[in-house]
This record gives C-alpha cells, structure tokens and sequence, in this order.
C-alpha cells in the first residue's frame, strides 16, 4: 500500500472513496464534516437519512463506518466514521483504530482502490493530533486490504507535522 500525506482540503481529493470524520446522527457537524455536506451537496445527506431511517435508527456507533454516495464531490463514495471523543480518564485508542480499519473493510466491499482519511477526531472531538497520527497510521498500515492508495488529506502545517514525525519519513509527502 502506498501512504502519502497531503497538506490540503479533504473535498478536493480525486479518489475512490473519502472517508468523513462525522458523529453517530449522521445529519451532519461541523468541521470536515460540514465542509464534506457543503461541497458534495444534498445527495449525500438524503443517503444519511435513509441509513438513519433503516439500519442505523440508533446512530452510527462509535468506531464503525458506513457508505454513501460522494454527490457533486469529485469522488465516488463517502465513508462516513465516528471517532471517539478525547478522554483524559479513559485510552479510547482502540475506537480510533477501529475507524480506520472499519473505513478500510467498507472501501474493500466498495471496490475502492484510493481512500482518503481526514485527521479523525482530532477537531471538535479534542485529539491531540500528535497521538492521533501514531494510532490512525498504525492502523491503516496493519489493516489487511486491497486499498492500493491511502492518503491522509491534513487541513493545516501542525497536523500535517504530526503525521509526518508519525511516520518518520517512512511515507511520501506531497
Ligand atoms: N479537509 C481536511 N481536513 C479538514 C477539513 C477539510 N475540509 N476541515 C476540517 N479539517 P473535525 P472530529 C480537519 O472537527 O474532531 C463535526 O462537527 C480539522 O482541522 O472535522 O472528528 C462532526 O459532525 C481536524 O484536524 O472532526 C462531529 O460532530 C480534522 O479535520 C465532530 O465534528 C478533524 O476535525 C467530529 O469531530
């Protein structure tokens, strides 16, 4: 798998599937979330509602993913994520790991060969980003997948500094 890091916004990327940091409504945030509902237009949100009105009644848990369609972004699918809310008293580490990977198993049922992640939880939701990269990396990595191309899309210089000392330079930088 080739893993590049790319300083930039996440609803310009030209791949298969983008994976957005969403929470359990599904109805939209803020964020790269709002930015994912705002740039790909109502298609994507209708897809939500159904997925609320079916299968997800109660929200999408925490650590899991689930498709929909992209709309007007210039990629095929979103793969719509929950990460954990940061916690001082609890490791949730496990549930961000979860996200990747889960992300992961979904653009393998898709057929996606290019998934683009955004610093998940590391927002609204209070991750350091530098503990963040070294679990969302460690991830992707040991995630067995026919994902060929995984880029992780960072919104600004000190994100993408924490991904880059995450990965030691072992991956490309664009
Ligand atoms: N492209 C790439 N990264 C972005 C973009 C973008 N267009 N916009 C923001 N980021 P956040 P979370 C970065 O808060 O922490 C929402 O309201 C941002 O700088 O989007 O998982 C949801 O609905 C940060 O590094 O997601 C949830 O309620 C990273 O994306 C909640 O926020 C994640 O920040 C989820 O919180």
């Amino acid at each position: 798998m080739d893993i590049r890091l790319v300083l930039g916004d996440i609803t310009e990327q030209r791949v298969d599937a983008l994976v957005n940091a969403a929470n359990s409504s599904l109805l939209g945030g803020g964020g790269v979330d709002g930015a994912i509902h705002r740039r790909g237009g109502p298609e994507i949100l209708a897809e939500c509602r159904a997925l609320r009105a079916g299968r997800y009644g109660g929200g999408l848990p925490v650590g899991q993913a689930v498709a929909t369609t992209a709309g007007r972004l210039p990629a095929r699918w979103v793969i719509h994520t929950v990460g954990p809310v940061y916690s001082l008293r609890e490791d949730r580490s496990a549930l961000l790991a979860s996200c990747h990977v889960e992300a992961l198993r979904v653009a393998d049922e898709l057929g996606a060969r290019s998934v683009a992640f955004p610093a998940i939880s590391t927002g609204a939701y209070g991750w350091p980003v530098e503990a963040a990269a070294r679990i969302a990396l460690g991830a992707v990595r040991n995630t067995p997948t026919n994902v060929e191309y995984v880029s992780f899309v960072l919104f600004d210089t000190r994100a993408y500094a924490a991904f880059a000392e995450a990965c030691q330079g072992t991956v490309k930088e664009a």
